[in-house]
């Protein structure tokens, strides 16, 4: 199968050629593609070297799946382009997720709306993919009413600068050319992304309106607070959620360990629980801390983290495409 990734040279193109090649995805040949400046630039994947391509050859190749990460941007303009030869385009970028024609999908919970006329399907924002997948089955089963979350993310999801500018300052230099208005290291950032009119961040907002469309319930009320803070291996989330119906720990256990994409780790006695260093590098979505919220009924808190570069981003991308070629929609 022709494959393109666009934004092959960035921090998520990186992470999609890596998942590609671990899941043994059927690449026969790989277009990667980045910005004009990088055409040639070579890339290694599974062994063989690949010249960056232009957008423009990427689109003649007629690619069968197109995964982009590449900014909203670029994917608005030049995702059409891809679906009018034929591809079928999965987008990280927020271009294309609050579309009412197109499909917001993390595969566990949605992957079944998918269909032949689905030409530009949207990946979810990296902090709504972890939320939803821990909670989708909860939902399903005790009807949730509001979640109030309040996210840790990763230096990473800004991307290479902002990982640059964290390293600079934990060597004691000042950040040559720095992703943030204010030093990260030693410090906290309540601000990811630009804010809106509402004093919410767009980031806070991906929260809100992508769980309600994944989910299918617009019922769902969500507030968020979005925290960035000096750390490289995943996002962290302390979610506190309540519920419609009653519900008991122990089947609350149950469900999220029958739940596909989830790991419960909570052993607090023995200090285990999630920690970004331990989603590192791992697909699953790591689940912990979960107790009653006992101030108020029918509400639990739990403690997410995962790896905001791969079931965040790389990982679910490619999952949809794998699910488009069980469906015998990708060939
Ligand atoms: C972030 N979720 O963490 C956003 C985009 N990756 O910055």
């Amino acid at each position: 199968m022709k494959v393109a990734v666009v934004g092959a040279t960035g921090l998520v193109g990186g992470e999609m050629l890596k998942v590609l090649a671990e899941r043994n995805f059927p690449v026969t040949e790989l277009l990667p593609v980045a910005s004009e400046r990088s055409v040639g630039q070579e890339i290694e994947y599974q062994g063989k070297k690949y010249k960056v391509v232009s957008m423009a050859d990427a689109i003649a190749a007629r690619p069968a799946v197109a995964i982009f990460s590449a900014g909203g941007s670029v994917s608005k303009e030049q995702a059409p382009h891809f679906a009018a030869v034929g591809t079928v385009v999965i987008d990280n970028s927020s271009a294309w997720r609050m579309d009412p024609t197109k499909k917001l999908v993390v595969p566990e919970i949605n992957a079944r709306q998918l269909t032949a006329d689905d030409k530009i399907i949207a990946n979810p924002n990296c902090s709504t993919i972890q939320m939803v997948l821990a909670l989708h089955k909860l939902h399903e089963a005790f009807q949730i009413r509001r979640i109030v979350v309040s996210t840790y993310q990763s230096v990473t999801g800004t991307g290479k600068k902002a990982v640059d500018q964290l390293l600079e300052e934990r060597a004691g230099q000042t950040a040559a050319n720095p992703a943030y208005p204010h030093r990260i290291d030693l410090n906290v950032l309540p601000h990811i992304d630009v804010f809106e009119d509402n004093g919410y961040t767009k980031e806070e907002m991906k929260l809100v309106n992508e769980t309600k469309k994944i989910l299918s319930d617009d019922t769902i009320q969500v507030t968020a607070t979005a925290v960035r803070i000096p750390v490289l291996g995943g996002h962290s989330e302390a979610l506190n959620v309540e519920f419609a119906r009653e519900f008991d720990l122990a089947d609350v256990y149950r469900i999220l360990r029958a739940t596909d994409g989830v790991e419960v780790v909570d052993e607090v006695a023995a200090n285990r629980y999630p920690m970004p260093k331990d989603a590192h590098g791992k697909d699953a979505v790591l689940v912990g801390r979960i107790r009653r919220d006992e101030s108020q009924p029918r509400t639990l808190n739990m403690w997410v983290v995962a790896d905001n570069l791969r079931k965040g981003a790389a990982t679910n991308a490619v999952q949809i495409a794998e699910h488009m070629i069980q469906l015998g929609l990708l060939k």
